[in-house]
This record gives structure tokens, sequence and C-alpha cells, in this order.
């Protein structure tokens, strides 16, 4: 249970990092490039089995070091250009030390899988000692994520046996959630262009109420702040 209690304070640390990032990301850029966060820690069974499958010793000091995916977190966004901007997040930071990157965005697996996979070093802070535990940071759009979840799903269901029908219909799901990411980034694109010129013609001034920020221009908040000065007075 120590063991396992280790990958358990590794993510609860990773899911405040991404926290405090997500609201600094949102008051610099106002916008946030994570929309959803969960995390899992595999159950000691499928540990075991991972590790008789890797023909690792059955010792902790060796799960420790050749299961690198006991505690695993996964990081959806809304655009294939976030994740490479959380990934740099991640790598920015002295506290983290990325330990290998696979990229199946740049390079899909087969069968259409897309993601970007880290494995992460995470230090942890016990009564008596200081750790480092392996993270698994899996980083994808919603629309990869719908996809391999039914993968996922139909793999299992299939006993790691997918008929051949259902693999193809699978390879072209997989084309068609990457035809969404790609329209669905270049109107992201589009629509960050606009806001920017409207920004720049519109001489736009910053009112920040309650943690939101509001663009608005500078004669409205002139009017508003004139309003409440002539209110006072009164
Ligand atoms: P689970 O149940 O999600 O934990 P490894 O065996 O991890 O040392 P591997 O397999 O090369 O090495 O790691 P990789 O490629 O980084 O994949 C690890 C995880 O990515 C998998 O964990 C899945 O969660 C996910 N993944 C990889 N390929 C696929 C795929 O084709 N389809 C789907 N749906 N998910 C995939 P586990 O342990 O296999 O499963």
């Amino acid at each position: 249970m120590r063991f396992l209690m280790g990958y358990k304070f590794a993510l609860s640390k990773i899911n405040t990092t991404l926290d405090i990032l997500k609201q600094e990301f949102q008051y610099i850029h106002d916008y946030n490039p994570i929309e959803n966060v969960s995390s899992r820690i595999k159950s000691p069974d499928s540990i075991m089995k991972k590790a008789q499958k890797k023909g690792c010793d059955l010792n902790i000091l060796s799960i420790k070091d050749q299961i690198r995916d006991i505690a695993g977190l996964r990081i959806t966004c809304s655009f294939e250009s976030d994740i490479y901007e959380i990934r740099d997040l991640l790598v920015n930071r002295k506290d983290i030390v990325i330990i290998e990157e696979k990229d199946y965005i740049k390079a899909p697996k087969g069968n259409g899988y897309r993601s970007l996979h880290l494995i992460i070093s995470v230090p942890i802070y016990m009564s008596d000692r200081e750790e480092h535990v392996f993270v698994e940071v899996q980083i994808r759009t919603i629309a990869m994520d719908f996809w391999a979840s039914l993968e996922h799903k139909i793999y299992y269901k299939y006993h790691k046996e997918i008929p051949e029908r259902i693999r193809i219909e699978l390879s072209e799901a997989a084309t068609v959630a990457n035809q969404l990411d790609l329209k669905m980034e270049a109107l992201h694109t589009e629509m960050n262009e606009i806001k920017a010129s409207i920004s720049a013609d519109e001489d736009l001034e910053e009112l920040q109420l309650e943690n939101e920020r509001f663009h608005l221009p500078f004669p409205f908040l002139n009017s508003l702040f004139n309003e409440r000065l002539n209110s006072d007075n009164n």
C-alpha cells in the first residue's frame, strides 16, 4: 500500500500543477487549453499481469523501474495545437523530468490510434525520504479520445481479436476524427486572427471582474465611470 501511495501523491501533485497552469493560462491568454484531466492507478492485479508479460522480476524495485504506467493521467483538449502547448508547459517545469515521449500524432499507430504519450518522473516527499516516481501522461484531443475509448472497448469485447470489417470501420472512423481535428484547428486559428484584429482595431480596454476579463471599448467604460461618479456626487 505504501508503494502505491507514492503514485497517488505523484498524481495529486501533477493534478495541482495542471490546475495552476490552467488558471494562469486563462489569466494570461484568456484561454484554457485543458478541457479535462482524469487519472488512475493500476490495480495490483494488472501491475502483476504486466510485469509477468514484460518478463520483469517480481520485486518492488524492478516493478517500480520497469512498469512506468502504474500511475496514468489523461489530458483532453479541444485542439491539436493545445496538445503541444500542454507538453511544452510540462517540459518547462523544473520539478518534472521527461523520460520518454511517444508521438502517435505525428506517427499514428496502424489501427489509427493518435495521442501524445509522455513518461515523466515526479519527485514526491514522504515523511522520511524523497522518491521519484514515473507517471504516464496521455495528451489527446476530444476526437482522439472518443475514438480511443471506443476502440479500447471493442478491443476487449473481442478479446483483442477485432473482426476485419470492424477493424476497417475503426480505421475509417480514425480518419474522420482526424479530419474533424484539422477542421476545428483551422476554425480556431481563424477565430483567433479575427479576435486579434478586432482588439487592435477597436482599441479595447481590459476590465477585470472576479477573475474574468472583459474587453470593452474605452468610451463605453468611460461613460460607466462618469455615470457612477455623477450618482456618487448626487
Ligand atoms: P490501459 O488499460 O489503458 O492501461 P508499455 O507496455 O506501456 O510499456 P507500450 O504498450 O508500447 O509500452 O506503451 P504505449 O504505446 O505508450 O501505450 C500505452 C497506453 O496507451 C495503453 O495502455 C493505452 O492506454 C494507450 N494505447 C496505446 N495504443 C493504443 C491503441 O491502439 N488503442 C487504444 N485505445 N489505446 C492505446 P495499456 O496498458 O495498453 O492499457
